[in-house]
């Protein structure tokens, strides 16, 4: 019995994580208004039905410390550049997984 119960509980660890990157890649493809795989700016702006956790901003990008005083469009614009780590002016897949889930409220 018990080795049932820690292999289920095993099996639970291994599934949460999967289903939850399967939800951010429907959150994305959600966001993802023309289909062309990546993230526009324009597109990100209109991400606001999930707000921004300035708190966790903050905490992966220090230099997030003086953006108190900027309104969410203006902090959403400067939260797009931080995370598009290759500066293409584009969020890929990749870049939105690595750091939306930890910087937006998502609500599914
Ligand atoms: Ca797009
Ligand atoms: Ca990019």
């Amino acid at each position: 019995m018990r080795t049932i119960l820690a292999a289920l509980f095993f099996l639970i660890l291994l599934t949460v994580p999967a289903v939850a990157s399967d939800q951010h890649d429907r959150l994305f493809d959600t966001l993802d208004r023309n289909g062309d795989g990546s993230l526009s700016k324009q597109e990100f702006r209109e991400s606001t039905m999930h707000p921004i956790d300035r708190e966790k901003v903050i905490q992966l990008f220090p230099g997030f410390k003086d953006s108190a005083s900027l309104n969410d469009a203006e902090m959403r614009d400067r939260l797009f550049d931080a995370m598009d780590s290759n500066k293409d002016g584009l969020l890929s897949r990749d870049e939105f997984k690595k750091v939306a889930p930890n910087v937006l409220i998502i609500r599914f």
